[in-house]
Formats: structure tokens, sequence, C-alpha cells
């Protein structure tokens, strides 16, 4: 090549790589999902994740990851520096292909499981693309080389700024992300916290360092666990009652599906499955998921069967009835994943079903025979689950006609006319008293209104049978047309909206939880849909001159006085509960669908693996927790989202 030929190339690869970035930044959702607050944190993975790529080839033990004071992010690892020399197709140093070229991520000589990326699987050019600046420094060959970027922009070649340690390589990289991209620029310690715990959780040995040093609010972290995931679900367990003290661990690499399982049973009633590919969560599970039910029910069946727990004439038990207070891990790392599903948050490679399936039978097979009374705990369990699931059935089928059909909706319900589901929506009432003034209030046509005596049932501490035995939650059930649990069935639902319409304080928030619980664990695609809403009464009535004002928060009361001026003028009443508005001022304040406002329950992919978690905090034994979290409301909002 001449000198001329090198560079018309040059200039052709930095249109190129102007055009990709360009790309990005013109339609940056395509790439990190979004712009809110969640695509902030996910630059933060692209640059983490490939420092755990590099953990994972074994080059690197330490990952440190700084929250800077002006909202920039530095990740800096020990591992084999970034390659600088000259990438020959691009012309350009590597280090400046993985910051400049869409697509080329860290991938130098093959080897490995390809991590990098989270989700979106993009790199990190994507993040530079999207930073108002970034910087990198490598570490190698004893000197520090450096690059800065601006909007995706080179701002000067590659140069060596001074020396390091002639045995030290590593790579730093510092970036803020662009304000005019996203519109929440300001970063949370706790949600790193999270992802970040998580990842090493993933990756046994490796260190997770996280510190924050913005103002006011200087913390430091370290996330380092030798038992990967295994100590993962003594994490998930804690604050549970424990069947038994160990965590079934195992390990194998089948057919080139690296497999890991964890597993414990607690004493409660819900299971808690987790599934990661290759670091990556999958909430929708797939083919690993598929292979460790398989793996579990037959094992177990198998061992009860021997050990006469089952007698001869007595069917299998099922698969359900096994993960009744489950707590698993289940973690592959493959080479190409297949991602499938509305949302490719599900596994589809074939090969993973029989990698988990035959690594779990084998371990958990020996470990039975060497944890005699372990197995016998399992077994128990599963038997009392089975009679429990069986009762619950038989109640069903026997009542189904009456209790259970639309034809025989709860008295207390007051029903709306209109009968197409989408127009329809329901209010769940704490009160009689409320609940009448809400029957009085209503549009009859849309809304209907369904009265809740007390607290309901904390379904985290009964079995099914009980459950469905349970009045308030009958009504529910019955009244949403739905069915539950296995028998579930969205398209059924009878209301587009329901909306759970408690007092705005500490027993009406501890009531929401309760509701909450309850649709999660046996109704979940309620509220991953969409269909579940808190209603927001209003904190204070401001009276002055016939005039009423509602505020929702003290915030907002303060601001509605310095609007109408603080004088004596004002009568300020604040409001202890529903019963306390008269029909007309409940319409008002907090049915109306033009001025009322609903808070959506949503839960964040990110965050689903604390999920159980937070409702057992919420519902434990512990008070002060929970007092602690209602009235701060903190973890609740963050969790789910609302
Ligand atoms: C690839 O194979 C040759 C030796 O270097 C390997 C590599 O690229 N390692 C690597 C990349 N270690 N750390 C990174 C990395 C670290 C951060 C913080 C950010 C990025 C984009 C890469």
């Amino acid at each position: 090549m001449s000198n001329n030929d090198a560079a018309n190339q040059y200039d052709a690869n930095q249109i190129q790589i102007l055009e990709g970035l360009e790309a990005v930044r013109k339609r940056p959702g395509m790439y990190i999902g979004s712009t809110s607050s969640r695509g902030l944190h996910h630059l933060v993975y692209e640059i983490v994740d490939n420092a755990v790529d590099e953990a994972l080839a074994g080059f690197c033990s330490t990952i440190d990851v700084q929250i800077n004071k002006d909202n920039s992010i530095t990740v800096k690892d020990n591992g084999r520096g970034i390659p600088v020399d000259i990438n020959e197709k691009a012309g350009i140093p590597a280090v400046e292909v993985v910051f400049t070229i869409l697509h080329a991520g860290g991938k130098f000589g093959g080897g490995g499981y390809k991590v990098s990326g989270g989700l979106h699987g993009v790199g990190a050019s994507v993040v530079n693309a999207l930073s108002n600046w970034l910087e990198v420094k490598v570490c190698r060959d004893g000197k520090i080389h450096y690059q800065r970027y601006e909007r995706g922009h080179v701002m000067a070649p590659l140069k060596v700024i001074g020396e390091c340690d002639a045995d030290f390589t590593g790579t730093e990289v510092t970036f803020l992300p662009d304000d005019t991209i996203f519109e929440e620029t300001v970063y949370e310690y706790k949600i790193l916290e999270q992802r970040l715990r998580e990842t090493a959780f993933l990756t046994k040995n490796l260190k997770i360092i996280l510190r924050d040093v913005r103002e006011g609010q200087e913390v430091e972290k370290t996330f380092h666990y030798e038992g990967g995931i295994k100590e993962f679900v003594t994490y998930l367990n804690k604050g549970k009652k424990q069947l038994y003290d160990s965590v079934i661990y195992c390990e194998g690499t089948v057919n080139g599906v690296n497999v890991e399982v964890a597993l414990q049973h607690n004493d409660g009633f819900t299971e808690n499955t987790l599934s990661f590919v290759n670091n990556i969560n999958t909430p929708e599970g797939g083919t690993q998921v598929e292979g460790f039910k398989r793996a579990l029910t037959k094992t177990l069946n198998l061992y009860a069967r021997e050990k006469k727990i089952l007698k001869e004439k007595e069917e299998n038990l099922s698969g359900e009835d096994f993960r009744e207070g489950l707590t698993t891990i289940i973690s592959v790392k493959i080479e190409d994943p297949q991602f499938e599903g509305q949302t490719k948050q599900k596994l589809g490679n074939s090969e993973a079903r029989n990698a988990v399936e035959s690594v779990l039978t084998e371990n958990l097979t020996y470990f039975l025979e060497q944890n005699p009374s372990v197995g016998k705990v399992m077994c128990e369990k599963a038997v009392l689950a089975c009679r429990a699931r069986n009762a619950a059935r038989k109640a069903r089928e026997t009542t189904r006609k009456d209790a259970l059909s639309v034809s025989s909706l709860p008295g207390k319900l007051a029903d709306c006319s209109d009968k197409d589901p989408k127009k329809c929506e329901i209010f769940i009432v704490e009160g009689d008293s409320a609940g009448g003034s809400a029957k009085k209030a209503r549009v009859r046509a849309t809304q209907a209104i369904l009265p809740l005596r007390g607290k309901i049932l904390n379904v985290q501490k009964a079995r099914i049978d009980k459950v469905m035995g349970n009045e308030e939650i009958r009504s529910m059930i019955t009244a949403f047309g739905t069915g539950i649990g296995q028998d579930f069935d969205i398209s059924k639902l009878r209301y587009d909206k329901i909306i759970i319409m408690t007092d705005a304080d500490v027993d009406g928030a501890h009531i929401d939880t309760l509701m909450l619980t309850f649709f999660y664990t046996y109704m979940r695609e309620l509220i991953t849909d969409g269909h579940v809403y808190l209603a927001m009464p209003p904190l204070y009535q401001v009276s002055r001159n016939k005039k009423n004002y509602y505020a929702y928060s003290d915030d907002e009361l303060n601001q509605i006085l310095s609007e109408i001026g603080r004088d004596n003028q004002n009568k300020i009443q604040r409001y202890k509960g529903l019963g306390e508005m008269d029909a007309s001022q409940l319409w008002e304040t907090t049915m109306d669908p033009n001025t009322r406002i609903l808070k959506q329950v949503k839960i964040d992919d990110e965050t689903i693996t604390e999920i159980d978690q937070t409702f057992t905090t919420l519902m434990g034994e512990e008070v002060e927790p929970r007092r602690n979290f209602i009235e701060a409301n903190a973890k609740f909002v963050k969790n789910l989202d609302i």
C-alpha cells in the first residue's frame, strides 16, 4: 500500500466510523434500550462487562467502579489492558477500534464466552458515542497510553502520557454521559450496587469495588464472593428460615455448555428461580430452566420412591411441589446464546437443557445419597405441598360453579355495567365506609368498587389451600374473572385497571404490600402486563375563599401556599384517611380519570432478582424493617418502580 492509499483508506474508515456513531446518537434507544435512568445505568454495565470478560478469561481479579463528583464514571481493571498496537484492517490502534467502531466488542483472538454488553450487547463504542467525553488509559509495557473522545470523535491520536509499574497491566475508562441525550444524568448508587453485587456473585472470586465520591453521599463497598452463586442463594434466603444447612451446589461442562446450579429450600411457600446466561439475567427462563426442572423433579421422585416416602400406589409428586420454598440460581455460559420470546429474554439453545439436566441429575443424586436427612426433609415438604395443592383443586372444582364464577359475583362488589373490559376499572377499597363513598361517587358504567374489610392474608405465609379459602381473596378472584395460580388466565380479566385505594398511612401502605404480594405470587401477569395501579388520595385540602386545593405531598402543599398566599384566610385540613372525604371529594381528588393521579405498579427486569426479598422484608416477622421501609417508602418505589 502506498502512503497515499493508506491515507485514503484511513479517511474512508474515519467516515464509516463517524456514520456508525452518528447512527447511535440519532437512535440511542435502539442501542441501549432507553435514554431514561435505565439507559444511563446501562452505560456502566456495558463498560464493566468488558472487564468481566477479562476476568472470565482468567486475567483480571479486580474491577473498581467509581461515581465521580460530576456524575462521570470511572471503571478500572487489572486485566491485560486493551491492545494498543495498530489493527491491520482498520489501520488504527486496537483500543481506538474498541471505542469508535460499532459492534467491535472486546474480542481479540477468540476463546472464552462472549459476555460483554448485558442485554443489548453493544459494547464500548456505543457508550463513547453517547458520552459528552470519554477518556481511556491503558497500562501495558510499563507505559500509560491515553486517548480522549468527545461525543465519539477522536480528539488526538493515542499517545503515551507516562509510565506505570513494568509488571502492571490494566485498563481505565472514564466517561460523562451526554446530557443532551439522557433525560436523567444523575447516577443512583443503589442501582449500580445491586447489579454489581449480582455480577460479583456470578463471577466467583472476582472482586468488584463500588465507590461514590459525591459530596455528602460518600460510600464504598466491596463485592467479593468466593462461593459464587452458592453465596447468592444464601444472600437471597437471608431473613428466612432455611430447611437445612447446606446450599446444594454443582458445576460441570457438557457439550461446550458450562453449568452452575445452587439451591436451598426455605420454610416458605414461594418458588424463587433465577437464571442467567453469560451473566445476563433471563427473567423468562428458557431451556436452562427446563433442564433444571426436569432434573429436580425426576431425581427427587426417584429418591422418594426408593426411600418409600412415596408408596407404590401413589402418583409422582409434581415439579411445583418440589419447588415450594426453593431458591435456585442457574448460571450457564454458552458460546452462541440464542434468545427467544417477545422480549428476547428466554434462552433457546437446546444443548443448554441437556447440559443442566445431566449436571444436576448426577450431582443431586450423589448429594441425596450422602445426605439422606436433607433428602427426607425435601420430600416431606413436597408431600405437604402436594396435599395442599390437591385440597385447593378439590375446593375449586366443587365451588367453581358457584363461588368462582361470574354468575355469582361477591355481594360486596358494586360491579360496573359496561361489559367491555378495556373500558372498565375496579377499585379495591380499604374499609366499608370509604367503600360506601366510592360507590356513591363512581361512574356506574365503567367503575366497579370492591370494599375489603381489614387486612388481607399474607400469602407468603400460607399454602394455596388457605389462600383459596380466604374470603377477601376469593372476592378478588371472582371479581377479576381470571382464576389464580396455574389456572390464571389473563384473557378472562374483566377490568383493564385494578386500582388499589387505601389510606395514605402506614396501615394503608401495609395493605398495598399485602395486595401486591398476592398479585405477584398468584397473578403475576396482572403486574407485568401493567394492569395494577395505586390510587393517590391527597394528603391535604386547602380551602380559601370557597375554593379548594388539594396537595398530594408536603412539597405540593408548600407550593400551593406560596401561590395563593400564606395568611390566615387559608383553612388547611390534613386527611387521615379516605373515610374523611365525602363522595364528591373522593371523586374529585382520587377517582375522576380526568384529574386523579394513579401510580402504575411495574417491575423492572434489572431489579427482579431482589423482588422476592423485598416482599420478605415487608412481610416478615421483624416489624422494624417493615416500618422503616413503609415510612421511607424508598425501596418500595425503587424495586417496584411504582
Ligand atoms: C483482549 O485480548 C488481548 C489482551 O487484552 C484483552 C482485552 O481487551 N482486555 C480487556 C479489555 N481488559 N479490560 C478491558 C476493558 C476494560 C474496561 C474498563 C473497558 C473496556 C472497554 C475494556
